[in-house]
């Protein structure tokens, strides 16, 4: 077990605001190009809470190698969370799971309908590539080094991160999948991007190699931690404290819950809470607020 005394609400507090305002620049900036409808749409599945993990990780990894906190540096952050908000928008769609609520709310397309929703969700992917672009120069990266970070986001959000990881989890469907498959879903799924998220702040800091590789290793082990903490949630709370209905695919799915039992899903989540700070402490990156943050991956309440 982890033991940090660091009083991590207050600071997921503070890191939420910058990401909020750079949240709210970045609907802006997309909306200014859109029709009214995908303009309101993009707002819906922007800015609708969440724990905006992926950019509170990418800030601190920036920070963790040396950069200041800056609004340019939220800008970066953000370009993961459009990234992260196309995905629900598309995700929670009547072709894909149908579902009714995300974060306790309506979906975007109850609200502005499937079409919309849908067209909203694209347009946020180049904004994110462009915003990841923009900001790293703003950050002072050379167009080679900014093109590297969009570079990493990119890779991640496409067939070998996120939309591999979907298509494994759709084609999975309705069959039991064995450990690797599960775990090489997830680590694309999901682990891709929150492991995007530590890679691009180091990159933005220009920190070095060693450092560099740690905290991809260390958001490694936290992306696969939160999903078997996503499946420990799933299996223990109600759809009012998770803020979403379980959908009838989601119901029929392997789980590291229904492969592995309750119990021994809980120790695999805290070992590789273990792994991950512990990659950090080999490479002397191992600030309080990456430790804490591992904890909370695996602690969280939704
Ligand atoms: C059609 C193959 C294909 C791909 C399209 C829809 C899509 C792209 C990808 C879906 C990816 C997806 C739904 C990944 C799961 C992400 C996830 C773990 C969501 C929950 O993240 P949290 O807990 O949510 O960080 P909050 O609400 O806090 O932001």
């Amino acid at each position: 077990m982890t033991f940090v005394t660091f009083d991590l609400a207050a600071y997921l507090e503070s890191r939420r605001l910058g990401v909020e305002r750079a949240l709210e620049r970045a609907a802006r900036w997309t909306a200014a190009e859109l029709p009214d409808a995908e303009a309101e749409a993009v707002r819906h599945g922007v800015m609708s809470g969440g724990k905006r993990l992926r950019p509170v990780l990418c800030v601190t990894a920036y920070t963790a190698c040396g950069g200041a906190e800056s609004e340019a540096a939220y800008d970066l952050a953000a370009s993961l969370e459009l990234i992260h908000a196309y995905s629900l928008m598309h995700d929670d769609l009547p072709c894909m799971d149908d579902a009714e609520l995300r974060r306790g709310r309506p979906t975007t397309h109850r609200v502005h309908g499937g079409g919309v929703t849908m067209r909203a969700g694209a347009a946020l992917i180049p904004a994110a590539a462009l915003q990841a672009f923009r900001a790293s120069r703003a950050l002072g990266r050379t167009a080679r080094e900014a093109a590297g970070i969009a570079h990493v986001l990119m890779e991640a959000s496409g067939g070998s991160g996120m939309v591999g990881g979907q298509w494994l989890d759709l084609e999975g469907e309705g069959r039991a999948l064995r450990a690797l498959e599960l775990d090489r879903l997830h680590r694309l799924k999901t682990g891709a991007l929150l492991t995007a998220s530590l890679q691009m702040g180091a990159m933005a800091a220009a920190a070095p190699e060693p450092t560099t590789a740690a905290l991809i290793e260390y958001g490694r082990a936290v992306g696969l931690a939160f999903q078997v903490a996503d499946d420990i949630l799933d299996a223990t709370s109600d759809a009012a404290s998770l803020g979403k209905n379980p959908s009838d695919a989601e119901l029929d799915k392997s789980t590291y819950v229904t492969l592995h039992g309750l119990e021994e899903a809980r120790v695999r989540a805290q070992a590789l809470v273990d792994r991950a700070v512990g990659a950090l402490e080999g490479a002397g990156t191992d600030v309080p607020a990456l430790a804490a943050l591992a904890d909370f991956v695996v602690s969280r309440s939704h």
